[in-house]
């Protein structure tokens, strides 16, 4: 247990003993496994109180949506884009996908028609299940798509579009069968990784299978997770943390999902007390939220026992303060990534024989799983308490980038290793504490900023020449994207204007706080632009 010294690698692991994983099954088959001892219980809750599915209507759903996919031409192996908000169909969609053994791409549905557009390129997905509202988009979406696509919607029916009754109220009798394979891809979220644009994450039936089993399967579940639970799912689905954490976790363990469609204090609030939730995975601006707005007062919080936070970096003074309010409940975090598929660590407070755990850790390496702290520059592995990037291997990790081996091979090493592009340590008790980043990404409120996608924006502007993007730490939301710019001689070019410029182009978490003119963009011999002496200018700007 713990740290071991081969081959002049230290290796850290699990405290918790692996386990024996069914992942060769089918993903849906894996969810179900125990249907029988929670059939009638509530699965999936609209939070309006509206429409309640029992765990035996999720599953006879997700076979009847697989029927009738496959009856508008679905094959095993195809794509479809999911772009919706949190909803309940997101989740049987996504189930009757996976029994057909498709693909499920999925896209916040706030994007812009261009930020579509790209993914549904890179993932040739044949359908976007999307709800009325945002199907004004698509028109620009199709001018921009290279290959044709359906289009469905979940709520209204519009006369020019497929309609969800096909899938609801198709025969399940006719689902077909199909012979799964568990390196099949079934879910590909995007990502930008560790550089560069967003690209495709391949996750398979076996990725998948493996992580939730990773958190909650086994004597001793390292998130114990039961059928008595109900968990809040306010966080977006199309964002792995919710799909696998919220929706996948509490399928295999028959705890009820609260789906909310958005975040707003007042009825998360409601919702929490309403339904009694008991566990509340969380990211930390909604954390702070809870910490600091005074009208959580006016709420019993008291059913949660659970909380947790990830994605972003939790601040040790707001963990405390929240615990003060909410002082019964068990308050860690959780590490992920997308392309690690994605617990990377969980704390071992949430396990059903917790292990006591430090305030600021993220948590330890899962179980069934190995992970490496190695020198960025050297690429040698480190001890304990020395930091260095963190890299994971398991059968949770994903498969690579869709149609870029290239950049599938830069972040998984020739051991098995995936880079996380994250600087951290491992303490002498097992847990992890993440310090630094090695990699672009911006992160808003846990969100994903491609600094690349920016500046590509950018560089498309016919009076700028040169240009790079970095985070600037805010109390709200963790980070923000700002951007350095050369502009072409003598031109008048005002920074609202360019910020302006590359706000109409993207969705509202990546637009620009701040443009700074420079007269270049620091640069490395190979003309990699130097991002840490840009924060670094920052951080001297704003001390100043
Ligand atoms: N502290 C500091 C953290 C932390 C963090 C992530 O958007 P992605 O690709 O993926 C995620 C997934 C998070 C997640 C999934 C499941 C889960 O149970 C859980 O905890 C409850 C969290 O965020 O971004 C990956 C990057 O986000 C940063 C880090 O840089 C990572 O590589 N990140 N979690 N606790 N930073």
């Amino acid at each position: 247990i713990g740290m071991e010294n081969s081959c002049d690698q230290y290796i850290f692991r699990s405290k918790l003993p692996d386990i024996d994983i069914p992942n060769h099954l089918p993903l849906t088959q894996y969810c179900f496994q125990h249907l029988d001892e929670f059939a009638e219980r509530p699965c999936l809750i609209r939070s309006d109180g509206s429409k309640t599915y029992s765990f035996a209507e999720v599953e006879l759903y997700s076979r009847r949506i697989s029927a009738g996919l496959s009856q508008l031409g679905i094959e095993k192996g195809d794509v479809v884009m999911l772009l919706l908000p949190n909803c309940v169909e997101f989740a049987l969609i996504f189930l009757g996908l996976t029994a057909r053994g498709a693909a499920c791409t999925t896209c916040n549905p706030f994007y812009t028609a261009q930020e579509i557009a790209k993914q549904v390129n890179g993932s040739r997905a044949k359908l976007i299940v999307t709800q009325a509202a945002f199907t004004d988009k698509l028109m620009e979406v199709a001018n921009a798509v290279f290959h044709g696509f359906k289009v469905m919607t979940t709520d209204e029916a519009i006369d020019e579009y497929l309609h969800i009754a096909l899938l609801m109220e198709a025969d399940e009798d006719l689902c077909p069968a199909i012979a799964p394979n568990p390196a099949d891809v079934i879910a590909i979220p995007y990502s930008s990784g560790t550089t560069g644009l967003p690209k495709g994450v391949m996750l398979t039936h076996r990725s998948l299978i493996t992580s939730i089993a990773q958190q909650v399967d086994g004597e001793n579940p390292n998130i114990h997770m039961t059928k008595d639970d109900v968990i809040i799912c306010v966080l977006p689905m199309f964002h792995i943390y919710s799909l696998s954490t919220v929706l996948l976790c509490s399928l295999r363990v028959g705890a009820s999902i609260v789906v909310m469609t958005k975040f707003e204090i007042v009825a998360l609030m409601e919702v929490i007390q309403k339904f009694k939730v008991t566990i509340a995975p969380l990211v930390p601006p909604i954390v702070l939220a809870l910490a600091k707005n005074p009208i959580v007062e006016k709420y019993d919080l008291s059913s949660i026992r659970m909380l947790m936070s990830g994605a972003a970096p939790l601040g040790k003074d707001l963990e405390d303060l929240f615990h003060s309010r909410v002082t019964q409940a068990i308050i860690g975090q959780g590490y992920g990534m997308t392309e690690a598929g994605p617990v990377i660590a969980m704390c071992l407070g949430f396990a059903k024989s917790p292990f006591a755990v430090k305030v600021g850790a993220c948590g330890t390496v899962v179980r069934n799983a190995e992970m490496k702290i190695v020198d960025p520059e050297t690429g040698i592995s480190l001890p304990r308490n020395e930091s260095g990037e963190i890299c994971i291997k398991g059968e949770q990790i994903m498969k690579g980038y869709i149609g870029d081996p290239e950049a599938t091979q830069r972040t998984i090493d020739k051991d098995g290793f995936l880079h996380t592009g994250d600087i951290g340590f491992v303490d002498d008790d097992d847990e992890i504490f993440i310090v630094d980043r090695v990699k672009e990404i911006i992160k808003f409120k846990g969100f994903q900023v491609p600094p690349a996608e920016l500046e590509s924006i950018l560089l498309s502007h016919p009076e700028i020449i040169d240009a790079a993007c970095v985070p600037r730490k805010d109390e709200v939301a963790g980070e923000v994207p700002v951007a350095f710019v050369v502009k072409a001689s003598k031109v008048e070019l005002s920074a609202s204007s360019v910020m302006e410029f590359v706000a109409r182009q993207v969705v509202f978490y990546k637009k620009l706080r701040d443009v700074y003119f420079v007269d270049a963009i620091p640069k490395s011999p190979s003309g990699k632009i130097l991002r840490k002496e840009l924060r670094l200018r920052l951080e001297q700007m704003h001390r100043n």
